[in-house]
């Protein structure tokens, strides 16, 4: 009897050490998606296919979290830029969720304060529809505080093309960042200000592994 035991515990170990430990993640789906990157060119979801992706959601006006965020893979940026990943089998994309204010051209600055190495890591803007439509299918939800609004709404809608702008106003938005496999499909995410560097890294590395494996 306790032989049979000490055979079960034997096949159990051996089973657990050939599973691929990439498994772990669950697979959900993530729809197409195109918008425009800092440079003015069109990046979508067809860009990324073959990599892993580590996407978030900012804002360059936010002076409370994102900034923390984005100092935060930044780190991530530097650890798998001299690991070799970066840039080649692993990407960054940060996703606006203020398109109003955040042109190309303001995203690309906003980077540069950053020390983001856009060979890698992608900021994005586009339509507001086309965001929402981001937004929505990685359940990200986002805002104008108007409490917060210097001028009204009505300009804020029809922003863009010579229209002002509000200058100063907040965005409610939820703080997560996701992880993509290379076939485009939500693997992990991970909610609030504080990125647990050290569980992207694993699960990055993972993803990174299943590349490698094909699979
Ligand atoms: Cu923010």
């Amino acid at each position: 009897m306790i032989r049979r035991i000490g055979w079960t515990l034997v096949l159990l170990l051996v089973s657990g050490s050939l599973g691929c430990r990439a498994n772990a993640l669950p697979v959900k789906p993530s729809a197409a998606w195109s918008l425009t990157s800092q440079d003015g060119v069109s990046f979508g979801s067809r860009d990324l296919r073959g990599k892993v992706a580590l996407v978030t959601f900012v804002y360059t006006h936010c002076a409370t979290v994102c900034p923390l965020l984005s100092a935060q893979m930044k780190q991530l940026q530097d650890e798998f830029g001299r690991e070799g990943a970066f840039g080649s089998r692993l990407v960054f994309v940060s996703v606006t969720v203020d398109p109003p204010r955040d042109t190309p051209a303001r995203l690309k600055e906003y980077a540069g304060q950053f020390g983001v190495d856009l060979s890698g890591w992608t900021w994005l803007t586009g339509e507001p529809a086309q965001l929402e439509t981001l937004w929505r299918s990685f359940e990200v939800v986002a805002y104008p505080d108007l409490a917060t609004m210097d001028a009204p709404l009505a300009s804020a809608s029809h922003a863009g093309h010579g229209t002002s702008v509000p200058a100063n106003y907040a965005v409610v938005h939820t703080t997560k960042t996701v992880l993509l496999d290379g076939a485009g499909n939500l693997r992990a995410e991970y909610i609030g200000v504080e990125l647990p560097r050290a569980r992207v890294a694993q699960d990055i590395r993972a993803l990174l592994a299943e590349l490698d494996g094909g699979h």
